[in-house]
């Protein structure tokens, strides 16, 4: 990251009155907690700000607990403001309908860590290096002139502790738990974060859990294990396709594995795949030859409406195709 993008940004915050905030669609943990730190900073210091995303504007359960959701705003209600901030969003795509508004604005923030990501704004702060967006708000908001509170280091923390595998992932740094031992001095408590996140679970979606590590499939020689999660285990199950996000991680605990992959059937017959890898394999190259993106540890991409099994051909034919280059084979 360039030290005048830092300044640059600061001044136009300084003088930018009224503020959006944008994240992706179906934001993580990440992306929400970015959004909603970054807002209440800004708000309590006088900005006017509007936090939204592409709909469904739904804010997975487990995040209700976060500060700041008097902040979120209809995608379809947002109304123009001199200065647009996106945070964990690689690309300008990801913001949907809220391009117009975001790229209309005069000046346009890109506050990412994505690899690949696209440089859309007037004024990126683009690190790859960090853990999350929420660090890269948190390590910097000094020099972006933001006083953090409470309040919005908790959504900050929250962002870090998911993107991070609760500390676990390979982009944890010195610099991450520097971060965090930043925000639990302004007040975060850890175990609160840990409650709301990783212990809110419904009894529907624990069984549709078991459900799906009872079918998952390992294939041994490619190191890959996957499962699925199909419309019709969500209906029976009576769990929102929203509430998985995290299923992935299960896979993972499985000895040995290279890939983890999770293949999520959407409402439109099309298939979602999240992939996850040890640190030697490059996933993030594997989800972008197939037309998605990512990171090199976590990664995914939307696949056809071929079925599951197409899909599954597809993700084994392009580890295999890409594996002298990725290292995931
Ligand atoms: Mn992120």
């Amino acid at each position: 990251m360039e030290p005048n993008e830092l300044e640059r940004a600061a001044k136009l915050i300084e003088e930018n009155e009224s503020v959006i905030i944008f994240g992706h669609q179906w934001p993580d943990g990440d992306a929400i907690g970015s959004l909603l730190g970054l807002g209440i900073a800004l708000s309590r210091a006088g900005h006017a700000v509007q936090a939204s995303w592409p709909a469904p504007l739904e804010l997975p359960h487990k995040y209700e607990f976060l500060p700041g959701l008097d902040l979120l705003v209809e995608p379809d209600e947002v109304e123009p403001a001199g200065l647009a901030i996106a945070v964990d969003c690689a690309n300008a795509e990801r913001l949907q309908e809220l391009k117009a508004p975001a790229t209309g604005a005069r000046d346009l923030v890109n506050i990412d860590h994505h690899p690949d990501n696209s440089r859309f704004g007037t004024v990126n702060l683009v690190d790859p290096g960090s853990s999350a967006t929420a660090e890269i708000i948190t390590r910097n908001s000094g020099a972006l002139g933001i006083v953090l509170d409470g309040d919005s280091a908790l959504c900050l923390y929250a962002g870090i502790v998911t993107d991070t595998g609760r500390f676990q992932f390979t982009n944890t740094t010195a610099e991450t738990l520097e971060c965090a031992s930043r925000l639990v001095s302004l007040g975060v408590e850890p175990h609160a974060v840990y409650e709301n996140v990783y212990q809110s679970d419904s009894l529907a979606y624990i069984r549709l859990t078991g459900e799906v590590l009872t079918n998952a499939v390992y294939d041994e020689e490619l190191g890959l294990i996957y499962g699925c999660v199909m419309q019709a285990d969500l209906e029976s199950f009576g769990v929102k396709m929203n509430e998985t996000e995290e299923l992935i991680d299960d896979l993972r605990a499985l000895k040995g594995h290279r890939v983890a992959a999770l293949f999520k059937e959407l409402r439109d017959g099309t298939i979602r795949v999240s992939l996850r890898s040890r640190i030697d394999c490059d996933i993030g190259t594997v989800a972008r030859n197939l037309g998605g993106g990512g990171h090199r540890v976590a990664a995914g991409y939307t696949s056809g409406a071929g079925g599951i099994e197409s899909a599954v051909r597809e993700l084994k034919d392009e580890i295999v195709a890409s594996g002298g280059n990725t290292g995931c084979r």
